[in-house]
């Protein structure tokens, strides 16, 4: 199941309900090459395969004209659907999620990270290892766990449960230095910058703290916290942190499992939401974003700053329908030194109206989601 950028890349048909950029966009991340798309109608979806019999064959055509040998679905897929376009296709089946966990599972490299990705993949696992448990055991050698009467299955599910409990574990112990290196800088006013995968929070981070972390034109360049101090004019200190981005259908394990890492962002004074103005549905990148960290901060409420980012890419129309639509947001080229300096001062306002208890922070995306911080 996991591929690497490294080797020759798998070929790949795509399948999904609608035609995805995110999807191709996904997929050649996770180093596949996309040699066909099959698009499946809603009204005429079956069960057992989610894909009609006529899609079915569609696919095994395109397949073999193409020479691939995976088809990504961008919808989830029940173990019995993949199981039997497996049985129908004899191609490698991997679903949304799939993807998304095989993508951080690449790109992890902290150990925690790693270990984290590894709980959100087991846990996806444990319940399909029906169909996966020859490549687990595989995997992991067959050590001598096998009790008397019990079946391979057996077996393998036990050893996930208690690697996932093991995971677990160790994973508290990480969270709880964290929120001690945090109770340290409680005194500090802090703030995230958070928003959808490759809006470019990275970029801005960089040309704002110089800290080089990682920007790329991929999906998921970032997956851990990074943290940087950040004199504003007037010598108002902010601390800054680089987070993991956010997508469509985010796998909800993976949420979970990188509740440590996004507890940076969750004990935020201010959450700097950075979009990629120059995407069409940036408006549904948007919702998106502010659904999980809705769900992240569970009723928490945290003051939040709007950047329209990429504005090289728009047009002068564009540019100046955003402007009227945003009138006190920072709209700006994040790889512009000179522009997304010039945002530390949305920024020392954003922290002004923040340390003052008023609830007129500008250029929030969520009006009337994200009032007054909380008191106290
Ligand atoms: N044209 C243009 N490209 C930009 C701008 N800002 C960032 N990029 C590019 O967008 C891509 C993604 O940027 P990152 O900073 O890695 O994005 P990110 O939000 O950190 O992405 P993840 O870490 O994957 O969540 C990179 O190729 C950047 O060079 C901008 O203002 N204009
Ligand atoms: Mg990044």
């Amino acid at each position: 199941m996991a591929w690497t950028t490294d080797q020759e890349p798998e070929r790949a048909i795509l399948v999904g309900l609608a035609d995805s950029d995110e999807l191709a966009l996904l997929a050649t991340t996770a180093g596949s090459e996309v040699v066909g798309r099959v698009q499946q109608r809603r009204e005429t979806l079956r069960a057992a395969t989610f894909l009609s019999r006529g899609k079915v064959e569609e696919v095994r055509r395109l397949a073999e004209s193409g020479n691939a040998s995976l088809v990504i679905f961008d919808e989830d897929l029940s173990p019995a659907q993949v199981r039997n376009l497996e049985k129908a296709l004899d191609l490698k089946i991997i679903d949304r999620t799939e993807l998304i966990l095989d993508i951080f599972a690449t790109r992890a490299r902290s150990r925690e990270a790693q270990m984290q990705v590894e709980l959100a993949q087991l846990q996806y696992l444990l319940p399909r290892l029906t169909r996966m448990w020859v490549h687990l055991s595989r995997q992991e050698g067959g050590i001598g766990m096998r009790g008397p009467g019990e079946t391979q299955l057996e077996v393998d599910r036990r050893r996930v449960r208690q690697r996932i409990s093991m995971l677990k574990r160790r994973l508290v112990a990480v969270a709880r230095e964290r929120r001690v290196q945090r109770q340290r800088r409680k005194s500090m006013f802090r703030a995230s910058l958070v928003g959808y995968t490759n809006a470019g929070k990275s970029t801005l981070f960089n040309a704002l703290t110089r800290a080089g972390v990682l920007e790329e034109d991929r999906l998921f360049a970032t997956l851990e916290t990074t943290t940087r101090r950040l004199a504003l004019d007037g010598g108002k200190i902010v601390l800054l942190s680089d987070t993991v981005g956010f997508i469509r259908k985010l796998p909800h394990h993976l949420v979970v499992s990188f509740h440590a890492t996004l507890g940076e962002m969750r004990e935020s004074d201010l959450l700097i939401h950075v979009v990629d103005a120059s995407i069409d549905n940036f408006r549904e990148q948007m919702e998106v974003v502010d659904e999980v960290i809705d769900g992240l901060l569970d009723g928490r409420v945290i003051a939040r700053l709007l950047v329209l980012n990429k504005a090289d890419r728009l047009s002068e129309e564009r540019a100046f329908a955003l402007r009227a639509e945003f009138p006190d947001t920072a709209i700006l080229c994040a790889r512009d030194r000179q522009q997304a300096l010039g945002f530390k001062k949305n920024l020392a306002e954003a922290m002004k109206a923040s340390l003052s208890g008023g609830a007129s922070v500008k250029g929030r995306a969520t009006p009337g989601m994200d009032a007054a911080p909380e008191a106290g």
